[in-house]
């Protein structure tokens, strides 16, 4: 059977780099090994147009991927391929698992939306497969991974084309009430033709991270992406990939978009690290490693065994960043020695406030103290470090996001990133702000926070103050005189010199080309 999974083209409204969707990587890897001819478009990459690249390929099955402010963009292009076809398509990624908003519905009502998988998507995924395929060969078109037969038309083309009627209804056929075909898969929501949504339980998580095959970079351009790991530091011409060595996290910080994916931590084998980041340095020929684990550092023996392996193995030349962050409360000194020594290059940590009240309310689980302790050993190891910081919680004051600043001052990571508090469906946040506040954003697409509006207000917590300290925080941080000087003396900070000058311009001026992007991304379906 032939599948395309997609990235639906997203522009941030500051110049990110591009990097291959890990989602999609390990989707087609699951759909190649159940056998599938796959392919990966991705529009933030690609310049064949869309319509083209289908009449081309002539797929079976379409999975999209979408977060928040990604989701209408998902929809243009669900519609834009339901023009050409009448194909199957499924989303899935965080936006569409968000129950508690009943997102998945909300993408259903979208007629050219068939199927959501919510949550973790490769068992889903290859059981929606499976049903396509047993239903095209029903259908007489013999093993759909054989046939070169186009089963799917410009809609209200098939009689010009010569083709069958059928094949005009491909999707409407499969969504047949009648036959309820996907009743039985968990985790999926879907929609039968006669427009009946229906919502089946969720199912188990995959307990056996080592049982996935890696994910699947051949499927994507390698050399059209600026980047391949976004956060490690894009030394032009050096290649860098992205790892994740666990799947959930245990925790639930009230603000974070976590807490709609499962929570049952799991972490697939140093073992089996190591052989897909011996696999990414020495077939792939990666210079960096970004790992993109939520809490890399769940388990303690875990990691002493995998920074072991990594020396043993002679992967430690191979500098490798934490770019989520790793968990303040179990970065001991014995520890970050140990990963220094593997080639821990680099280490984020989630700080959120500089409040003592606040960093309760927020569920962090952690105090300033054991932060200060974080920073200190990380630094007395040689490691860089970055700090995650919100401005805009609920709850902050001018006093409280005051102090947010002064402790990012106090703790001098190498980076601070500061965030706009926003909201995401599904967090305990969106719950306070529906409750006591009033959302300013009305629109998915505006729910990305490199921005420098505000996304809501609440009491005291006004739009303008947030704006104000957001700026501030910026300002505050990186235009301290020891801060300059100690960045000018770092080579990639002149490597990266435009890119970091536009940075810092978008953060302290106020922009006004939200339209334009809009304008751009509707036109690039
Ligand atoms: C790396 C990363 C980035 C990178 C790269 C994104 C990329 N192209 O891969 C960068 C830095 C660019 C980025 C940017 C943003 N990100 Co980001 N990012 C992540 C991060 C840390 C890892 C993503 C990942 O690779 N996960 C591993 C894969 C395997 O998991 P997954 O993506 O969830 O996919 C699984 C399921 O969701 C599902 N699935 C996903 N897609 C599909 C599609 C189909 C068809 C099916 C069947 C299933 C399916 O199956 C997958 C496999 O199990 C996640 C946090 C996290 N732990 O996931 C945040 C996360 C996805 N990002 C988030 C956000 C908010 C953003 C931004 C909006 C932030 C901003 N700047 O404003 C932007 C938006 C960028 C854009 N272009 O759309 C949120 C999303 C929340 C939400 N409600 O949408 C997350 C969850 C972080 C968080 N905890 O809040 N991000
Ligand atoms: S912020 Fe970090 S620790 Fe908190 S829930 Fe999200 S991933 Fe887990």
């Amino acid at each position: 059977m032939r599948v395309v999974l997609i990235n639906p083209k997203f522009r941030l409204p500051i110049d990110t780099r591009t990097s291959p969707h890990l989602a999609l990587a390990y989707l087609g890897a699951v759909s190649e090994r159940r056998g599938d001819d796959v392919r990966v478009y991705d529009a933030d990459v690609e310049d064949q147009p869309l319509q083209e690249f289908l009449h081309e390929f002539r797929p079976h099955l379409v999975g999209i991927t979408t977060n928040t402010p990604q989701v209408k963009q998902a929809w243009r292009t669900a519609a834009a391929i339901k023009q050409e076809m009448d194909i199957p398509i499924v989303l899935g990624g965080p936006h569409v698992s968000v129950m508690s908003e009943e997102l998945d519905y909300e993408s259903l009502r979208q007629p050219q939306v068939d199927l959501i998988v919510r949550g973790e998507g490769e068992g889903p995924w290859i059981e929606i497969s499976n049903i396509v395929d047993s239903f095209l060969r029903d259908q007489g078109l013999g093993d759909a991974r054989q046939t070169t037969e186009v089963i799917t038309t410009k809609a209200g083309d098939w009689r010009d084309q010569g083709s069958t009627p059928r094949s005009n209804d491909f999707s409407r056929s499969l969504m047949a009430p009648e036959l309820d075909l996907f009743r039985e898969v968990k985790s999926v929501s879907y929609k039968t033709g006669d427009g009946e949504l229906h919502r089946n339980p969720d199912g188990p998580v995959i307990a056996d991270l080592d049982s996935l095959p890696w994910p699947a970079y051949h499927l994507f351009k390698m050399d059209r992406y600026t980047n391949l790991q976004p956060a490690t530091d894009a030394v032009p011409g050096e290649r860098s990939f992205s790892i994740m060595t666990s799947r959930g996290c245990p925790y639930r910080c009230t603000f974070c978009s976590q807490s709609i994916m499962p929570i049952k931590w799991r972490a697939r084998s140093s073992e089996n690290v190591i052989e897909e980041w011996r696999h990414l340095v020495r077939d792939l020929g990666a210079l960096e490693i970004g790992v993109l684990d939520d809490s890399a550092n769940i388990r303690r023996p875990r990691l002493m065994q995998l920074a072991d392996m990594l020396i043993a193995n002679q992967l430690n030349h191979v500098p490798w960043i934490f770019v989520n962050g790793i968990r303040a409360n179990l970065a001991d000194m014995e520890l970050l020695v140990k990963m220094k020594q593997a080639g821990l290059k680099r280490t984020a940590f989630g700080v959120e406030t500089g409040d003592e009240q606040m960093i309760i309310k927020i569920d962090k689980h952690v105090d300033h103290n054991t932060i200060r302790q974080a920073f200190k050993n990380a630094k007395a190891a040689g490691i860089e470090t970055i700090g995650f910081f919100i401005i805009g919680l609920p709850g902050d004051t001018r006093a409280s996001m005051q102090k947010t600043i002064d402790f990012a001052i106090e703790l001098d990571p190498m980076i601070a990133n500061f965030s706009m508090m926003t909201p995401y469906p599904g967090t305990i946040v969106y719950e306070q702000v529906k409750r006591d506040g009033r959302f300013l954003v009305t629109d998915w697409e505006d729910y990305v926070f490199f921005d420098t509006k505000a996304r809501y207000e609440m009491g005291d917590l006004t739009a303008e103050l947030m704006e104000e300290m957001y700026r501030k925080a910026y300002r505050q941080f990186y235009w301290r005189p020891k801060y300059v000087m100690r960045t000018m003396q770092r080579k990639d900070f002149w490597l990266n010199f435009g890119r970091n000058l536009r940075l810092a311009w978008r953060t302290v001026i106020p922009r006004k080309e939200k339209t334009e992007l809009r304008q751009a991304m509707m036109g690039a379906v």
